[in-house]
């Protein structure tokens, strides 16, 4: 047989056959806070190190369930391990706090999602952490906020909400050439349209509360990188503590089963749906790096082999008629997140990115009358439908 497999094989296949003693099908929930050891050797063999295997859900690889979900996420970024974790942002401040420490300089991109953003403004400062934000679209402004203590260089592409997209290959050359880390947020992409690690990024993070688990019922973050990365976050992880559960690492690796299928029509969606944005007389701008007219479309065509199903736009009317296309859907879901299967609408500018000052939303493109739509796997009409007879009772 074929031994390197294709992404949706390995989205099905991928991290499976975990129980050898019984011989379920699909990956059993380890619903277990602690494991037995044959005996006391056994166990300080386990402390150790010097056996694999499982001590305790709070230490890695935490239980067979999570571990399972980590090799399926791993295989699809094309990495060697992973780590699982409560959250999104447990993941981010874990890499961050992990391997920074007072006096070095973290580069991020200047638009991110508003608690990554409150994390790298507020949280790391108080570590003495020092960081720029940074327009990453620029490679030469990037150059210039180069520090001798530059230690990380963050990327969110496309960003959350402005869908900008940072050059992966570019920045992480310039990040390894100083020997700095590079990090990928691949949350809006997924490994199904961009591989951050073969493009050169030294780790990838995903808030896997979105298209990796895909129904909006869970709460998850996890890292895929080298071998040697994630036994250096050990120590770290292990006494910290934001554990991801084991239903949610059974949700999250069941959800990837299907991610290939998921985004394909996220993706295609919506592409349909930005085209009748784009043709709205009550619409000012669409952002969609399907797009030709996405500033970056070329670079977005060089880095994703899908453009995703994340879409921003401006409504002519500002925040008032905002809010009142959010107060007139009736198909679309009004909430926060994304990577569901339903479509989820919301106005970043009160909603996920209201902890980031106005004057720093506005310069960084995080405009009033910015709309968000996370388009779902419906019937691209029904959606188009909808956002339709919306914009038509709202003005
Ligand atoms: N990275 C990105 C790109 C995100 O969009 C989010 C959450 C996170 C990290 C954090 O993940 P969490 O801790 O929530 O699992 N984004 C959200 C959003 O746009 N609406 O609600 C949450």
């Amino acid at each position: 047989m074929k031994k390197e497999k294709k992404f949706g094989t390995l989205c099905v296949h991928a991290g499976e056959g975990t129980d050898r003693l019984h011989g379920a099908h699909t990956t059993p929930i380890y619903q277990t806070s602690t494991f037995v050891y044959d005996n006391a050797e056994q166990g300080a063999a386990r402390f150790a190190g010097e056996e694999d295997g499982y001590t305790y859900i709070r230490v890695a690889p935490n239980t067979p369930t999570h571990a399972a979900f980590v090799n399926k996420i791993a295989a699809l970024e094309g990495g060697e391990s992973g780590q699982t974790f409560s959250s999104g942002m447990a993941a981010i401040t874990a890499v961050a706090l992990s391997q920074l420490e007072k006096g070095d300089h973290l580069i991020t991109t200047e638009v991110t999602y508003g608690s990554t953003h409150e994390l790298f403004s507020s949280i790391l400062p108080k570590f003495g952490i020092e960081v720029s934000f940074v327009d990453t679209r620029d490679l030469e402004k990037v150059k210039k906020n180069l520090r001798r203590n530059t230690k990380m260089i963050f990327l969110e592409t496309p960003a959350n909400p402005t869908l900008i997209i940072s050059d992966i290959k570019e920045l992480c050359n310039m990040a390894r050439e100083i020997s700095a880390l590079s990090v990928v947020d691949n949350t809006f992409a997924t490994p199904r349209f961009q591989r951050a690690l073969k493009l050169g990024a030294d780790v990838v993070v995903h808030s896997s509360t979105k298209y990796i688990g895909g129904h909006a019922d869970l709460l998850g973050g996890v890292i895929v990188s080298s071998k040697e990365f994630i036994k250096c976050m050990t120590p770290f992880v292990n006494t910290t503590g934001a554990t991801m559960g084991p239903h949610e690492a059974w949700l999250c690796a069941r959800g990837l089963k299907t991610l290939h299928l998921r985004m394909e029509k996220h993706a295609s969606n919506a592409m349909k749906v930005a085209q009748f944005l784009e043709a709205h007389p009550k619409i000012e701008w669409v952002r969609y790096p399907g797009l030709p007219s996405h500033p970056q479309h070329e670079l977005a065509k060089k880095q994703m082999s899908g453009f995703g199903g994340m879409i921003s736009f401006g409504i002519k009317g500002g925040i008032d008629a905002g809010r009142k296309l959010l107060n007139h859907v009736e198909l679309c879901t009004l909430a926060v997140s994304l990577g569901s299967v339903d479509t989820l609408i919301q106005h970043p500018a009160y909603m996920t990115h209201a902890n980031i000052p106005r004057e720093i939303k506005l310069k960084t493109g995080i405009t009033d009358d910015l709309v968000r739509i996370s388009v779902g796997i419906e019937e691209p009409e029904d959606i188009i439908a909808d956002l339709d007879q919306a914009l038509a009772s709202s003005s």
